[in-house]
């Protein structure tokens, strides 16, 4: 294989599925799976210089290298003899992700999955009860990491169907977001769903037992994803793994969905006190209103955001979810 870089090549380009530590399993551009260990000498060795002394342009990426790899990356990969091992030359660079800071302090941000399109958030219309504090939550992570965000709302039968489930989640409609209402029972408001992550890059989240897995199986053949089991994030001492799974999905319009561990702290996810309202889409055309600079819309004379919220231009329930999330994050203490 030629070590030149071939931008075309498709066995040389590939997105990271899953893996830690060591090795890693690649979907290259060609369509096969593949392992591919990351190796500290290609990390260093790679001089950005061609044979003929002239600068690679994949070298602007090379500072990536040092990065941590995350599902999602786009990569370069190397393979010195034919059949021989393959490894990862190179992290290209990312057009968006999904991040938070490393638990436990540290000053570095923890990349969740690269090239993200957009998150998803499911909940049940009933059990699990939802709650709509957490999902204010979900979208204020996707807010502050600038990446679209939509809902589902699953198992829409329990409740009387799509149309009595609406009522409960109008908030967010008006709030500009997609609410999607699935059964997975009824087999409803799958196809919708299927197009829309049709072609995209989409994490999936939301609590346990809400039927995320169950959606991916019915709306993907051949997926197969694991049902009704409690997943480890219910076991909140122990979501040390960085890990996750990108899973391709299956016929046209390809795409991939991303199942992640440990979306579940606002307050993790290095993100000021005074970007907070700027994460709630319907507050920010009356952000420039109020008064007092850097007003904090709880006691501040001509709050126009109050004033929304007293005119029911903003939803009353948002709003306290914004105060809440506030109020955490500036009782969280600066930890580095
Ligand atoms: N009534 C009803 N039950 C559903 C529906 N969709 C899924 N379920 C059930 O809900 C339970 C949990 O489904 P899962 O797909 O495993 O849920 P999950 O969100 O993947 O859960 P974790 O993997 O633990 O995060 C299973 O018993 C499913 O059969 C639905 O539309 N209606
Ligand atoms: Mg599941
Ligand atoms: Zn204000």
């Amino acid at each position: 294989m030629s070590t030149d870089a071939d931008t075309s090549d498709p066995t040389r380009h590939g997105v990271v599925l899953s893996g830690t530590g060591g090795i890693w399993r690649v979907q290259r551009d060609d369509g096969d799976v593949i392992e591919a260990s990351l190796r500290g000498r290609v990390k260093k060795a790679n001089s950005g210089r061609r044979a003929d002394g002239s600068l690679r342009r994949d070298t602007i990426s090379s500072a990536a290298a040092t990065l941590k790899l995350a599902i999602g990356d786009r990569v370069l990969l190397e393979q010195d003899e034919p059949d021989g091992d393959v490894a990862i030359a190179q992290i290209l660079p990312r057009r968006s992700r999904l991040a938070r800071r490393a638990p436990g302090g540290g000053r570095g941000e923890r990349v969740v999955a690269a090239n993200v399109d957009q998150v998803v958030m499911v909940f049940a219309a009933a059990n699990p009860e939802p709650h709509p504090r957490m999902l204010d939550r979900f979208l204020v992570i996707a807010e502050a990491n600038d990446l679209a965000a939509r809902i589902v709302i699953n198992k829409v039968e329990l409740v009387g169907g799509a149309e009595a489930a609406r009522g409960r989640w109008m908030d967010y409609e008006r709030a500009g977001y997609t609410v999607h209402y699935t059964s997975v029972k009824r087999r409803e408001g799958l196809d919708a769903l299927h197009e829309a992550l049709a072609g995209q890059v989409s994490v999936l989240t939301g609590p346990s037992g809400v039927g995320k897995s169950s959606l991916l199986n019915a709306m993907y053949e051949g997926l197969d994803l694991r049902v009704g089991e409690i997943s480890e994030s219910v076991n909140k001492g122990r979501h040390t793994t960085v890990g996750g799974f990108l899973h391709p999905l299956p016929g046209a319009g390809g795409g991939y969905v991303a199942d992640t561990p440990g979306l579940r702290e606002v307050g993790m996810w290095a993100l000021s006190p005074t970007e907070l309202d700027q994460c709630f889409p319907e507050l920010r055309p009356f952000l420039t209103g109020c008064r007092v600079a850097d007003c904090r819309h709880s006691v501040e004379p001509h709050c126009a955001v109050r004033a929304a919220v007293e005119h029911g231009d903003v939803s009353r329930a948002r709003y306290e979810s914004f105060i809440k999330l506030r109020d955490e994050l500036e009782g969280e203490k600066p930890t580095w």
